[in-house]
């Protein structure tokens, strides 16, 4: 089993996303405050619709499987919090399959992730959306990139990357998270230096399609 450890070092920005939340209290070594919960959603076109994934999460961190990426209900900073996927190098890359039921036009697509160095969970380098009619031929409509600040940010942080204004029409959606990957050189597990695996986790708790 790997191991956490406990580095907070790194720099801070924005990039496109709706919500980018700052903990505060861990560079003095000290518990970052509780986190409150992004605002309820009142609706979205992909709440409760079957989700497939190409890799369950890993066990440690799966909450209550594919369905909780359409529950609507977002974790905190605590990725102990039961909401959180955890996707580790070791398992098969984050693609999530939405099937909304019915030819939907889509404005807006988004994936609510977390970084919480501390803990190796880092943000993905980039996510692409992408739509179908059929559900065997899709196009990418979208790819939200994360920054080298926005990956390395110090503190914990969940985020919104998200795709709007589009003006996509399917029934099928497709959400590809690209890992963060090795360490960064600044991180105490960098290179497997403590004996672990020096990778990151991916943590994500939900996909939202055209949020209301
Ligand atoms: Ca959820």
């Amino acid at each position: 089993m790997m191991k956490r450890s406990w580095v907070w070092i790194a720099s801070v920005a924005g990039i496109t996303v709706l919500v980018a939340c700052k903990g505060t209290g861990a560079r003095d070594g000290t518990a970052p405050e509780p986190a409150p919960r992004p605002a309820a959603l009142i609706h979205d076109a992909a709440r409760g619709k079957p989700v497939t994934l190409l890799g369950p999460p890993s066990s440690q961190y799966s909450a209550e499987g594919a369905k909780s990426l359409v529950d609507g209900k977002m974790g905190s900073w605590d990725y102990l919090d039961m909401q959180w996927m955890g996707w580790w190098y070791e398992e098969k890359a984050f693609v999530a399959t939405i099937d909304l039921g019915q030819s939907v036009a889509i404005q807006e697509l988004s994936v609510h992730a977390l970084t919480t160095s501390e803990a190796w969970i880092f943000y993905p380098r980039k996510v692409d959306f992408a739509v179908s009619s059929d559900g065997r031929t899709y196009t990418k409509v979208a790819t939200v990139k994360t920054s080298k600040a926005d990956l390395e940010t110090e503190d914990p942080e969940d985020r919104f990357l998200k795709a709007t204004g589009l003006t996509a029409t399917g029934r099928y959606v497709r959400v590809s998270a690209e890992r963060y990957g090795e360490l960064p050189d600044w991180h105490q597990g960098h290179g497997g230096a403590d004996g672990y695996e020096g990778q990151a986790w991916l943590f994500i708790d939900e996909v939202l399609v055209n949020p209301k």
